[in-house]
């Protein structure tokens, strides 16, 4: 179906980089959910118009250019009200859509497990029920007499209801899942890895990135497309000095993300929060790095993601003439740049974590019986060895550890 794209913003501002990187990007998100994007308009306009948002007069171009371009759908970049979105609609005679609502939709078509589901459609209801809890404000409620309820407003208490059942159900659907996530964790935890959190704006190569860490092109989907990855994986991957922590990629962050699909994948989020290192993973060769940046830096934070320590990674260095000067990498942020395509700088990559995580760690040494084999190994996997003895009383293993694994460790070695 084709699609035009509108975005608008009022004249008394200055036309801004952030609105064109947005309608841009509305672009892409159009293809992503199927659609054909025809052309893109940028309304500029003296004030909003609380009916359809852009004046009538602007709406009637519309019109006639969605007929000229034969479009089925337009596509506007700002969040409209449930009011204006049924006008626009209306006059225009095709469907019209907002961005969150296509964002939102994108998520919804490209879930693959249950929980993914789960949360599209929790972030699908919470959206609807936003739009019908608005107060007033051009609502069609039709008031009846005097101190009864008119049938638009019971239709609206009929809807709220309805929805909030949905939404209670699909929560408490999610709140199982996750139940048996965190029993899982429990599990993990008793061989405590270093958890490592790969995030980014969508399409910087997050999934490309755990691809090239573990070593196979091929084991987890990526391509260039906005939001390619849903569900998030964990692989482990083999640190430089021979440990071993778990890298997890999970879905990538956006502009404007509706506030309804954060609070519908929280669950997947905030996973972040329990990892050890965050990689934020940038694209170096896209203009808006800045831009994505910010976004991702404030949906972490909205996350509550602040403590844990962050590696800033630049990736497609190699897409880039000159990284050091045609990019944005301010050194502030003490950019690590790599390439996950060819491979460069993700060996410095595997080192910078390896410090990073080994912050966490101390020194320790453990004397391992004679007869215990597992438990040597267990170490040699979980820890980064330094140095290792052998004598009649087992081998003797200096490492470095986090805490709670060391006195894992040193149980299992005295029993
Ligand atoms: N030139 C170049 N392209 C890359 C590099 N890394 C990833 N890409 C490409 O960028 C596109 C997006 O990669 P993904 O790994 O799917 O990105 P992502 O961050 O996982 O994206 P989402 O899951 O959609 O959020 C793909 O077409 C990759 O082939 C790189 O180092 N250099
Ligand atoms: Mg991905």
């Amino acid at each position: 179906m084709n699609a035009l794209l509108v975005a608008a913003e009022l004249k008394t501002r200055r036309r801004s980089a952030a609105a064109d990187s947005s309608l841009e990007e509305l672009w892409r998100l159009a293809e992503t959910a199927g659609l054909k994007p025809v052309e893109k308009l940028q309304v500029r306009l003296q004030a909003w118009n609380p009916a359809t948002l852009i004046g009538s007069g602007k709406v009637q171009e519309l019109k006639a250019l969605a007929l000229e371009k034969q479009a089925g759908a337009v596509l506007f970049d700002e969040e409209l009200g449930p009011a204006q979105q049924r006008n626009l609609e209306k006059e225009l005679g095709v469907t019209v859509i907002d961005r969150p609502r296509l964002i939102i939709e994108i998520f919804a078509m490209r879930a693959r497990t249950r929980e993914g589901k789960l949360q599209a459609r929790l972030a699908r209801f919470s959206y609807q029920l936003s739009r019908v809890a608005g107060k007033g404000g051009g609502m069609d409620q039709q008031h009846g007499a005097i101190g009864g309820k008119g049938a638009g407003e019971k239709k609206i208490d009929y809807d709220r209801r309805a929805l909030r059942v949905k939404i209670t159900e699909l929560e408490r659907e999610i709140e199982a899942i996750r139940r048996e996530r965190d029993t899982q964790r429990g599990r993990r935890d008793s061989v405590p890895m270093p958890q490592v959190s790969i995030v980014g704006y969508t399409n910087a190569g997050k999934s490309t990135l755990l691809n090239c860490l573990t070593g196979n092109k091929h084991g987890i989907y990526a391509d260039d497309k906005l939001f390619a990855t849903l569900d998030p994986s964990t692989k482990r991957v083999r640190l430089p000095a021979g440990g071993w922590a778990l890298f997890t990629d999970t879905v990538g962050f956006i502009q404007k993300l509706p506030h309804a699909l954060i609070a519908a994948f929280r669950a997947t989020l905030e996973e972040i929060r329990y990892s050890d290192l965050i990689l934020h993973v940038h694209d170096l060769s896209s203009p808006e790095a800045r831009l994505q940046h910010d976004a991702v830096k404030a949906t972490l934070d909205e996350l509550g993601a602040q403590g844990i320590p962050v590696i800033n990674v630049f990736n497609k260095a190699d897409a880039v003439k000159d990284p050091a000067v045609s990019a944005w990498a301010p050194m502030r942020l003490k950019p690590l740049l790599i390439s996950a395509r060819t491979g460069s700088g993700i060996d410095a990559l595997l080192k910078a974590c390896e410090r990073a995580l080994a912050k966490r760690w101390g020194d320790y040494e453990l004397t391992v019986p004679p007869g215990s084999p597992g438990l040597v190994k267990e170490i040699y996997s979980s820890c980064l060895v330094k140095n290792a003895s052998y004598g009649p009383a087992g081998a003797t293993l200096s490492f470095k550890a986090t805490p709670e694994n060391y006195a894992r460790l040193k149980k299992k070695a005295t029993v």
